[in-house]
């Protein structure tokens, strides 16, 4: 074992422990420091036990124990921890240093940390680390993002413990500038959370429309994985599907129904609404959660309607195969929004993002890894100034095929009484999207009639704008424009 490491790690919870017996399997040497620091020797004597760690407890005996540039990563709660952790460490260091936070680090906190540590003379890096604690261990989805002086010194790292797909090809490059890498991973849990919802309305509409048995929704769910909709969370999906609590009933029944967040999928959509993109899946999938945490209420609700009487007695078959083009229209949808979200995030923030790249680090390692992701990829690199993944020829043809079978997911579910909410959003969005004209002409209008606050003409040029004193009793005075 060499006597200095090739990085240091803060931070000897799950994830951090995994992380490093991940390096250390890779044949890197590695010092850990944890604030409880009973936790180092456990660990020493425990799951690092005989293998390349140096144990360490104090922040000085950490930053000592490491070559030159040194490497200190920080795998600590979110927020005041990973402040408290940089102002420990800057003391010790020597310029060409690297501070790393891979926690779950909001993006303007990675911009304000980033020219902060930048400011002391040395660099910091912000990288999502995704795949939870097995991901840790195996090989996680990295999206580092900072100093860009710093990818250099860590490359070899993060790419040798990162997933693998297509044959060795690593699921990690740089992302770009200050908090660009946890914002894409930002991202990604918003998408995460689109993903799932999407499959909880197609669970939900099998149960209550199909009503179909759990063993026949396991079936259906193995087989869309070996097709289009290849990917880790239907896999787990068809896995729970099977799951039979000690009764033999399935498990997922007896789950009381309130989802759970960690606020990710809540802050995609603020930045969306900040930056005035239509990110309606993500959104609504936010929402399900909000309302289905609303389970006081939904049960008074439920004894003050009738429940609407499902009545389905089509085509069983061709109804799945809809399904199954239903929720491949709307997976489209909720890419296209997000990438929508990146490329204005990328101008607005001056990140440069690579969309295939960023496909790729999602392409395997993390929760929303698939074979979509690979398309998604092949689009970016045919043609890496789309402006939008619809009107991509592969998305544009796949997203035509679904409609379909989409359209009468969505009447049967509306017919019905089962919501759908991301499912059918994601259809008003599409058609929102193709339609040339809007009904917005009489959106500005009102706001014409009651603020006076203009419009623009058809008849001329872009950037004119117009009143009219629609009752003849207003001004003809405007208001102060403003766009929000
Ligand atoms: P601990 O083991 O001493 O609690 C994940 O929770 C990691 O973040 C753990 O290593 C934990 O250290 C650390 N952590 C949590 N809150 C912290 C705080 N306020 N200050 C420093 N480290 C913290």
């Amino acid at each position: 074992m060499k006597d200095l490491a090739d990085i240091g790690l803060i931070g000897l919870a799950v994830m951090g422990e995994n992380l490093v017996l991940n390096m250390e399997s890779k044949g890197f040497t590695v010092a850990v420091f944890n604030r409880s620091t009973e936790k180092v020797d456990k660990f020493i004597e425990g799951r690092g036990a005989g293998k390349k760690f140096i144990g360490t407890h104090s922040i000085e005996e950490l930053v000592g124990a490491l070559e030159t540039p040194r490497k200190v990563m920080m795998l600590v709660k979110a927020g005041d921890p990973v402040d408290h952790f940089i102002d420990q460490i800057i003391p010790h260091l020597e310029p060409g240093d690297i501070i790393i936070d891979g926690g779950n680090s909001y993006y303007e906190d990675t911009i304000r940390r980033t020219k902060y540590v930048e400011s002391k003379g040395f660099k910091f890096i912000g990288t999502g680390v995704s795949g939870g604690e097995i991901g840790a261990l195996r090989g996680p989805s990295m999206m580092p993002g900072g100093s860009k002086e710093a990818w250099p010194e860590v490359k070899e790292i993060f790419q040798a413990i990162s997933a693998k797909v297509d044959g060795g090809v690593p699921c990690c490059d740089w992302v770009g500038a200050d908090g660009a890498g946890h914002y894409v991973k930002m991202i990604h849990n918003g998408i995460e959370y689109g993903d799932m919802q999407i499959i909880n309305e197609a669970y939900q509409f099998m149960k209550d429309v199909l009503k179909m048995s759990y063993d026949e929704m396991h079936a259906t769910f193995k087989k869309w994985n070996e097709e289009e909709l290849d990917s880790y969370l239907i896999e787990i999906t068809a896995d729970i599907m099977a799951y039979k609590d000690t009764d033999g009933e399935p498990m997922v029944e007896k789950i009381l129904d309130t989802a759970g967040q960690k606020g990710t999928g809540k802050w995609t959509g603020i930045d969306a609404m900040h930056l005035g993109v239509p990110l309606t899946l993500i959104a609504e999938s936010v929402f399900s959660r909000f309302l289905s945490a609303q389970k006081d209420l939904r049960v008074e609700a439920s004894k003050v309607f009738k429940p609407t009487e499902v009545k389905f007695d089509g085509d069983k078959a061709k109804m799945l195969d809809d399904l199954k083009m239903a929720l491949y229209g709307a997976k489209i949808i909720s890419y296209a929004q997000g990438y929508n979200l990146l490329m204005e995030a990328s101008k607005a923030y001056n990140w440069e993002l690579n969309y295939g790249d960023i496909a790729l680090m999602w392409r395997g390692g993390c929760i929303i890894r698939s074979a979509f992701l690979g398309d998604i990829k092949k689009a970016f690199d045919k043609s890496p100034g789309l402006p939008h993944l619809l009107l991509d020829s592969f998305f544009k043809e796949k997203v035509e095929a679904a409609q379909q079978g989409w359209r009468n997911v969505c009447a049967t579910a509306v017919m019905n009484g089962i919501p759908v909410p991301t499912i059918s959003s994601a259809l008003c969005y599409f058609d929102g999207f193709k339609t040339e004209r809007l009904p917005a002409n009489l959106l500005q209008a009102q706001r014409d009639y009651f603020g006076a606050h203009t419009y623009e003409r058809i008849d001329k040029p872009r950037g004119e704008f117009f009143h009219t004193n629609w009752t003849g009793e207003g001004a003809d005075t405007v208001s102060t424009a403003y766009n929000s």
